[in-house]
């Protein structure tokens, strides 16, 4: 296990690094059991660490210690101390070399942390804290170096890859290869990569905003070399994206992807080498849904953004994660919106957000955007670090206006070029870039937990003055009980009778952003001829909770008549989640549930108008997922949930059955697949009418996905036809269409990745027994996490009614899988168990239940430091 004693670590103990360390010179000679690995090191005492020369730490997990020598010279055992996680030696001079060999085991590292192998290629994983596992070194990102790495391998590897440019290559004169490779940016070793493989690449090039040509290689096996060239086309839009709109051009002469099948996340971001869990790259027509292709293009987008938000200028320490993640997920997400439809990115990375990041926020493990503490940095890749973190960025851009943003980030990049540092620095080049004072904003990154905005309005017809009050608070999280007010941009509009949005001031504009910063305010607006309709947080401006009394008509209204489209879509919500809970509180008190009309003739309204995006529309006609509600509840009423959704889903199925047809067989076409926004927009609209057709399980819907499922050209269509047929179709047929899938895309990876998720996160066919069957099919592979997130996580986060069986074995399995794959990947494991950590939120029963199985994880034996720190902190 990684660490005996989990201990905690905490921001206010940051010291700056003892020794720096100049240049960083490994030399690998890669063998499956025993790769050795030579390293030298130029170090240097930090001036601005104080006087003396305390001895050199450095960190090391799970290495084979070989030999050290200082300025060529061998050092015997008894002139260094090995620790349990590294080594100490005393040092007598400022400066000096250090050779260590060390040799590490690729082949039995199943934490894919630090070098490991798969399907036969080798490969490296650093951040946070991988480099460790490789060699002994001071493993922290405020320690920045200039590596050159040479790899010597047998000739099955022919190709031999690392950071930067290639300098030189060769045989040995055992019959081996050799490739050198030197970066020629100084960098922290999370950002070191090394991969070695028989693999075959796509190449391009691209011409920078200042005419430097630039190779561009994306690496596969052989088998996926067709399905690169959706990513190739992503990198080079980003490429320009970020040149046009930030003025950064990528700075080495090579960039190179490489996609690999074990991989803990979506892809790293290493220096000229990025690697890509190949989920996340690889695409085809055929093989690859629309949201698959969106995806590629956003983690491609956001991999080669970290160039400069991450690499050029990177983080200080670990705390200060957010620094490269939120900024770097909201140039993204911008990317993405020029890209594809602005509004209908908006709606799915709020969705995400308030279903998963509000849900973190309101549970255990709530942390700041810059946490204080942390026993293990690898669980604090949260959503609340990347996606509540790209919203405080958002949030800056939005107080700051896009020309006031782009001088602040200008700033910021050339003022910290090449250095480490801190969320603190970001704040400060904004603020010095644009003459404000951000001192109430930075409480964004300290304080934890969901703001919540209460609106009441007033309108005096006398005066015509509209008055209104908004109230802000924010719950107690687990180490933070009291809140300080924050600094909340609200974008507001008001909407007339005639449903035309109301001058707000002498200028004539239409929306203002009210500067939310005491904890109770008052805005008045004057010189109103009548009572407006206030669109509230338009653009979703910031992350909170608002709440205002609007009742049915009004939402109907905003829904008709807001010009803010992603507010259209939230009225939509807040109609359904309206909605929603009657019906749960119906199901509770055993009345019958009956679903307004009203709600049922704005679906079709929305259903049938021609003017909305496609895209939009699916979105709206989309009801909340039992994981916002189950989020938005007080206290989860699983059963409810599901009854209410499953009986509000068939009442507007069976009511708007032939708006549903129509708009089916007007999007029905055949036209050659294209990954484009108005295809994409199309297609989701078509297969949400398709799902909605066949929940009432009717022959006639049924019929269509068969015939759909069987003339398919593209995998969205495919996907979409079969998730119905398995969902409400009748078993045979299911069992049929699972199975000639199947046939027909078994050697392909993903596609059986799709195929796993599709049964294990369908309430009616993922029930425990066929997962556990699943798990025994030959395409199974519990070291591989995209087969486990697909099968186990498919069945935890995305099988509300499964997992939440009433009897608890949905939470007993979870369990049971989290205490065996914690021995093999501790980060999956720790991950996998956050579903069971939310007990506090039940109601009744079943959190009792989730709580006694989270205490038998804690019970089952020694845990490693990742699902020790998760485990131990929901249990309080
Ligand atoms: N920076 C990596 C994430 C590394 C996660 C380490 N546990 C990918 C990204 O956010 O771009
Ligand atoms: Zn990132």
């Amino acid at each position: 296990m990684k660490d005996a004693q989990p201990t905690t670590i905490y921001l206010k103990d940051y010291r700056v690094p003892d020794y720096l360390v100049d240049s960083t010179d490994l030399h690998f000679e890669l063998q499956p059991k025993a790769t050795l690995v030579k390293s030298r090191l130029k170090i240097r005492r930090n001036p601005e660490a104080g006087a003396g020369l305390p001895p050199l730490v450095l960190d090391g997990v799970e290495l084979e210690l070989l030999s050290v020598a200082i300025d060529g010279k061998l050092v015997p055992a008894s002139g260094y101390e090995e620790l349990p996680q590294g080594l100490s030696i005393p040092v007598d001079a400022p400066e000096f070399e250090l050779e260590i060999h060390n040799r590490i085991n690729p082949e039995g590292n199943t934490s894919l942390e630090g070098l490991y192998l798969s399907n036969g290629m080798y490969c490296t994983q650093c951040e946070a804290e991988g480099f460790r596992k490789i060699t002994y070194y001071p493993d922290r990102p405020d320690v920045m170096s200039r590596f050159t790495t040479t790899i010597v391998a047998p000739r099955q590897y022919p190709v031999l890859l690392s950071n930067g440019n290639e300098i030189a290559r060769g045989n040995t004169e055992d019959g081996r290869q050799f490739v050198t490779w030197e970066d020629p940016f100084v960098k922290p070793s999370y950002l070191f990569a090394l991969v070695a493989g028989d693999l075959q690449k796509v190449e391009d090039s691209y011409t920078t905003a200042s005419g430097r040509e630039v190779k561009l290689q994306i690496f596969t096996e052989a088998k996926n070399i067709g399905k690169c060239d959706h990513a190739m086309r992503s990198l080079k839009k980003a490429m320009r994206w970020d040149e046009e709109v930030y003025g950064l051009e990528y700075d080495l002469d090579i960039f190179m992807v490489v996609a690999v099948d074990h991989f803990n996340m979506g892809a790293m971001e290493n220096k000229g080498l990025n690697i890509f869990n190949s989920a996340c790259v690889l695409a085809s027509p055929e093989t690859a849904t629309d949201s698959t292709f969106q995806r590629i293009e956003s983690i491609v987008g956001h991999e080669y953004f970290h160039n400069w938000s991450g690499n050029r200028v990177t983080c200080r320490d670990w705390f200060q994660l957010s620094l490269k993640e939120g900024f770097t997920v909201f140039r993204d997400a911008e990317f993405s919106a020029d890209m594809n439809s602005r509004a209908v990115k908006r709606i799915e990375d709020v969705s995400l957000l308030r279903t998963v990041q509000f849900a973190e926020d309101a549970g255990p493990m709530a942390h700041p955007v810059r946490p204080d503490s942390y026993m293990e940095i690898s669980n604090f890749y949260t959503l609340t670090v990347y996606e509540k973190g790209a919203e405080v960025v958002r949030m800056v851009h939005t107080l700051l206006g896009g020309e006031g943003f782009r001088k602040g980030s200008d700033l910021y990049f050339e003022r910290h070029d090449g250095c480490a540092v801190t969320c603190e620095d970001f704040i400060k080049a904004m603020e010095d870039a644009n003459e404000v004072d951000l001192a109430q904003f930075r409480r964004w990154y300290s304080q934890a937990g969901t703001p919540v905005l209460e609106v009441t309005d007033a309108y005096d017809a006398a005066s015509g003055n509209y008055a209104l009050t908004v109230r802000q608070s924010c719950p107690a999280t687990p180490e933070q009980k009291e809140k300080l007010p924050f600094h909340v941009p609200l974008a507001l509009g008001l909407l007339g009778a005639d449903g035309r949005d109301l001058p707000l001031d002498a200028a004539g504009n239409t929306q203002v952003v009210l500067q939310i910063t005491e904890q109770e305010q008052t805005f008045n607006f004057a010189g109103l001829t009548e009572k407006p309709l206030p669109s509230l947080l338009r653009g979703f401006s910031a992350p909170v909770k608002v709440r205002y009394d609007y009742n049915t008509e009004q939402l109907l209204f905003l829904m008709r008549s807001d010009t803010d489209e992603f507010n259209r879509w939230d009225a939509s919500q807040r109609l359904a989640f309206m909605a929603l809970e009657q019906l749960q509180n119906d199901f509770r008190n055993g009345k019958s549930l009956q679903l307004p009309a009203e709600l049922v003739a704005a679906y079709r309204s929305i259903l049938r108008s021609q003017d909305l995006d496609p895209a939009l529309v699916a979105e709206m006609l989309a009801l909340p997922s039992e994981q916002t509600l189950a989020e938005q509840s007080e206290k989860i009423d699983a059963e409810a949930i599901m009854a209410a959704r499953r009986f509000a889903r068939d009442a507007l199925a069976s009511a708007l059955k032939e708006d549903l047809r129509t708009c089916y067989r007007r999007l029905h076409s055949d036209k050659p697949y294209s990954p484009s926004a108005a295809d994409i927009a199309e297609r989701s609209l078509k297969n949400a009418c398709l799902s909605y057709l066949c929940v009432t399980e009717d022959a006639d819907a049924l019929g269509m996905a068969r015939e759909q499922f069987e003339q398919a050209t593209n995998m969205t269509d495919s996907a979409a036809a079969l998730g119905a047929l398995v969902n409400y179709g009748e078993a045979a047929t299911a069992e049929a269409a699972l199975q000639s899938f199947y046939d027909r895309w078994q050697q392909d990876t993903q596609v059986v990745e799709l195929w796993f998720g599709l049964q294990s996160s369908s309430a009616k066919w993922g029930t425990l027994d066929r997962v556990r069957t699943l798990m025994q099919h030959p395409a199974f592979e519990q070291k591989n996490p995209n087969k486990v997130r697909a099968v186990i996580g498919g069945f935890a986060n995305r099988n509300f009614t499964q997992f939440h069986s009433a009897d608890g074995s949905g939470f007993e399995f979870i369990a049971e899988q989290v205490i065996a794959l914690d021995k093999l990947n501790p980060q999956i494991a720790a991950r996998l168990v956050i579903p069971i950590t939310r007990w506090k939120k039940y109601r009744g029963a079943l959190g009792e239940n989730m709580r006694d199985t989270l205490q038998s994880v804690m019970d089952s034996g020694k845990l490693s430091a990742d699902l020790f720190e998760v485990v131990s902190k929901s249990l309080i």
